[in-house]
């Protein structure tokens, strides 16, 4: 029993729950539990969606930059480096804008199933201790979910216990889990605001300890262009052209430890399915990812999740298997190593063997991995166990290492989880046998 004062030293901060080392039980204990799951609701018939996808990726994406956006680059940044970023992204078919495939014209966020208009309230009493269990639910949304006023200490991640780290906000993608505390101290509502990656809407809801009381629900964030710290310079596209997009002096972070890996695509990969690859991936964890980036938050990130216990299994991989997410945004395919599920035959696990995983984001979204049945023990660059995870989000140019024990036969699913990149081909079967 006990450890509070483990805790305690740990966190370097009050907790006012009760904590104990459990045996089976829970190792928090909170006065109130609730769980917040958010998704996204659409009533139009999911095929016709895919269809407009593949007809034209960015139908749904509103937030494409106007000429009112050039005039403005061109007196921030000078007529020329406004074109030339102008030029580079014609040049690269693809949009700065696209951060989220689908948006609020076609999806209602919701919180425990209920709209914003409808707001979802969970009551508490001033002090109490609550736990609240977030499940991203959405077939193809990022949520980014704080509640302003309120310090949120995450202390569980995909059902696992993490070392509790407190933050302002987190953002997670379809499959995470994240379990937070909150201690709300004052007679007062608070608002839970979950906005989209994409920032085009928002799913809702409200803590307070009297129903008559509601909150204030924050504006939504601007969007923001990708930046250099989302394709990082040297990767290849045809036709690419970084100038102009070089000094603009934003979102740099992880620039300055640039990784020295030797990055093998897949033969596979180049051909119609693949728009662009990624030669000089960042494998930093401590990057909260576009939009979030210096706003004056405390946000969560990888880097920040320890999982308690470390490893499941202290062997080091004794092999290892690279998989590059891929796609290509402008016919709207998904796929792993430039094969879309039709195309690709099983991967292949040894029964408890140890294998040392290496996901390598080539596109410009983040995808949410899910590899059923085994857990995937996610590494820091440096080689370290960082956390437990069965679905683990992938950012742009990004490249990640886990550990995977293969302890369950049969036949699993890995794929994304963000419903039509799964549908288009991004997933694979493995067989643990
Ligand atoms: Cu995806």
């Amino acid at each position: 029993m006990v450890s509070l004062t483990f805790w305690l030293s740990r966190t370097n901060r009050h907790v006012w729950c009760h904590i104990i080392e459990p045996a089976e039980s829970d190792r928090i204990k909170a006065d109130r539990d609730y769980v917040v799951q958010l998704s996204d609701w659409t009533d139009k018939d999911p095929m016709d969606v895919f269809a407009k996808l593949k007809k034209q990726s960015d139908y749904y994406n509103y937030n494409q930059p106007t000429a009112i956006d050039f005039f403005k680059d061109a007196s921030d940044m000078g007529l020329e480096k406004a074109l030339s970023k102008r030029r580079m992204w014609n040049r690269a078919r693809m949009s700065p804008t696209d951060l989220a495939d689908l948006s609020a014209a076609t999806y209602t966020y919701l919180m425990n199933g209920t709209t914003p208009a409808g707001n979802w309230t969970g009551l508490f009493k001033r002090g109490e201790c609550i736990r609240l269990r977030f499940i991203s639910s959405g077939t193809q949304t990022y949520f980014d979910v704080r509640i302003p006023g309120l310090k949120m200490t995450v202390v569980q991640v995909d059902g696992q216990d993490v070392e509790p780290v407190t933050v302002d906000e987190f953002r997670f993608g379809p499959g995470e889990t994240y379990d937070v505390i909150v201690e709300p101290k004052d007679d007062r509502a608070y608002t839970i605001f979950a906005q989209t990656l994409g920032r085009t809407g928002y799913a809702r809801g409200t803590l307070t300890p009297n129903l008559e009381l509601k909150a204030e629900v924050p504006e939504i964030d601007p969007a923001e262009w990708l930046t250099m710290a989302d394709m990082m310079g040297a990767m290849m596209h045809d036709g690419m052209d970084m100038q102009g997009m070089q000094h603009n002096g934003h979102n740099m972070k992880g620039m300055n430890r640039m990784p020295t890996v030797k990055v093998n695509h897949a033969k596979t990969e180049y051909g119609p399915s693949v728009d662009m690859r990624v030669d000089t991936p960042r494998t930093n964890l401590d990057d909260p990812g576009i939009g979030l980036r210096n706003n004056g938050r405390k946000v969560l990130t990888y880097a920040d999740l320890h999982t308690i216990g470390g490893p499941i299994d202290q062997r080091d991989g004794e092999r290892e298997l690279e998989l590059h997410l891929t796609g290509n945004m402008e016919r709207y395919t998904w796929s792993l190593d430039g094969l879309e599920f039709g195309q690709s035959t099983p991967i292949h696990f040894k029964h408890n063997e140890r294998v040392r995983v290496i996901l390598h984001n080539d596109t410009m979204m983040t995808h949410p991995m899910h590899l059923h049945g085994l857990w995937s023990e996610v590494l820091s660059p440096g080689g370290d166990f960082q956390t437990r995870r069965h679905t683990i989000s992938v950012q742009p140019a990004q490249r990640i290492s886990f550990l995977v024990t293969a302890d369950a036969l049969g036949r699993w699913a890995w794929h994304c989880h963000l419903l039509y990149h799964m549908d288009a081909g991004m997933f694979r079967e493995v067989v643990v046998a």
